[in-house]
């Protein structure tokens, strides 16, 4: 089963600034996790970061009959970006939308999520452990 795990801007700062919401991991931590997570699993992963939102949507693209779930974090893009959730719609693969922070405690408009509209599960508010279960959750229900 292949996943493709997607980030969003600034998320590539991660550890760097903001740890009270974030957390002390980097991001170079958070992709070994998901390798280590993925071999566990038995799921072959592929990691895309950007800080672009046409960059986002031209890899949710590429995904297309190639690729079995969606993990995604799309950070800020979240609470503004139909084109993202447009791409998501357009490819129709399982996706599951994580989010480090608690965002329905944060700022209001933090509470709305476009890309969520799509996702069939949103995972908030686990820290980086919410990666791991939106692996587990996919393999679980579409495993092969
Ligand atoms: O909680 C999450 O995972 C978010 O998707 C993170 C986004 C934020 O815009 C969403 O509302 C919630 C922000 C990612 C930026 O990450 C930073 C990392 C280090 C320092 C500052 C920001």
């Amino acid at each position: 089963m292949k996943i493709l795990v997607l980030n969003g801007p600034n998320l590539n700062m991660l550890g760097i600034r903001e740890p009270d919401i974030y957390g002390r991991h980097t991001f170079q931590d958070l992709l070994s996790m998901l390798n280590t997570w993925a071999a566990e699993l038995n799921l072959e992963i592929e990691q895309f970061q950007s800080n672009h939102e046409g960059a986002l949507v031209d890899k949710i693209q590429s995904a297309y009959q190639v690729i079995d779930g969606i993990v995604i974090n799309p950070a800020a893009y979240t609470h503004t970006s139909v084109a993202i959730l447009d791409a998501l719609k357009a490819v129709g693969l399982p996706a599951v939308e994580i989010h480090i922070s608690d965002v329905d405690s944060r700022e209001s408009f933090r509470q709305i999520s476009y890309t969520g509209m799509y996702c069939e599960k949103t995972i908030k508010g686990q820290g980086l452990d919410g990666y791991r279960q939106a692996l587990v959750y996919l393999k679980e229900t579409y495993g092969k």
